[in-house]
């Protein structure tokens, strides 16, 4: 008999077809949650976007045993109450690295060049007689790039940043000694880095130890001049806190790739600020990077489902070993 996966992500279907061979790949989106808690009550596996995978969701999966995450982050899963019910989370670290990377350093230079003012300058004043000259921008190069999170995507903005000749300072729970001297990155306290940066940027998984861990108190610290870039998790940093900041002028900017609700609400206070630039959670968004995660993904399901564990566990999960 054959297995049955769930797809749940907007991902390359060839790549998650390529299971058919062992199972029956079906995909959604399902049109409510009723009919999503329906649709997995006889699967096998599941590749999981940011639907969240809970407890209720687990209670009505009675036969599954892997949920695959799309993606590098997994607060959206319950992975206590997965370990409990012997199910595998897994992930893809790693697959996404570069690419989260990449937008953040667009980010930064679009904020520090006001590359996207520019567009609209363009479109709409240049040419007109009299128009007032386009702002100057600022320089990257001699900045102070603050890193909050200096683990895999962290340290790959590290190492373009590095090009850019930034100076490189970062916190993080644990010092990470061993990167420094490559990435030529200096350890700070928390409180450090958000008073001498001119550019912050966040990675950091979304925990109960990283819930708004940017807030009023933090950006209040942050110079005037300096600008946030949060493309992690929305929840890190409190939004409200930083609308406030950004009307205020505690900070000159913000570019913000993730939301505490997504998509973002057309009524956001946010959508309204111009020092802000948005992008709707495009930081892993690249083809060959999305095929890369699926591709994970189907390793992952498949190891599961031939009875192995699976060679990406999430970090709770590491070395456990789960026999049915
Ligand atoms: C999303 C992400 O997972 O890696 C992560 O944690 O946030 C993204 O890659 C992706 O948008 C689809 O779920």
């Amino acid at each position: 008999m054959k297995y049955k996966v769930l797809v749940l992500v907007d991902g390359p279907r060839d790549v998650f077809m390529s299971l058919n061979d062992v199972a029956d790949v079906v995909f959604g989106p399902f049109k409510s949650r009723g009919e999503l808690l329906e649709a997995v009550r006889d699967v096998d596996a599941l590749v999981a976007g940011v639907t969240p995978i809970d407890r209720e969701l687990l209670e009505n999966a009675p036969k599954l045993k892997v949920v695959a995450r799309f993606g590098v982050g997994y607060d959206s899963v319950d992975v206590e109450e997965c370990t409990k019910r012997r199910i595998y989370v897994t992930y893809t670290p790693n697959a996404l690295s570069d690419a989260v990377a990449d937008l953040t350093m667009g980010l930064i230079i679009c904020l520090a060049r006001r590359i996207l003012q520019a567009d609209r300058y363009v479109r709409n004043e240049w040419a007109k007689p009299g128009s007032p000259k386009f702002p100057l921008g600022r320089d990257l190069s001699g900045k102070v790039l603050g890193i909050i999170g200096l683990g895999r995507i962290g340290s790959a903005v590290a190492r373009r940043a590095k090009a850019f000749n930034m100076k490189i300072i970062y916190y993080d729970i644990l010092r990470k000694e061993n990167l420094e001297k490559s990435l030529g990155a200096i350890y700070v306290d928390f409180d450090s880095l958000l008073g001498t940066s001119d550019f912050i940027s966040v990675h950091v998984p979304l925990t109960e130890a990283t819930r708004g861990l940017i807030g009023e108190r933090e950006l209040k610290k942050m110079k005037s001049s300096s600008y946030l870039v949060n493309t992690s998790r929305g929840a890190v940093v409190d939004e409200e806190a930083v609308c406030r900041a950004l009307e205020e002028g505690w900070i000159a900017g913000a570019a913000l790739d993730v939301f505490v609700k997504e998509p973002l609400p057309l009524d956001s206070p946010l959508i309204r600020l111009e020092n802000v630039i948005l992008t709707p959670h495009i930081g892993s968004a690249a083809e060959e990077t999305r095929r890369r995660m699926a591709e994970m993904d189907v390793i992952n399901v498949r190891s599961v489902l031939k009875g192995e564990p699976p060679p990406n566990p999430v970090p709770e999960q590491e070395g456990l070993v789960f026999r049915r």
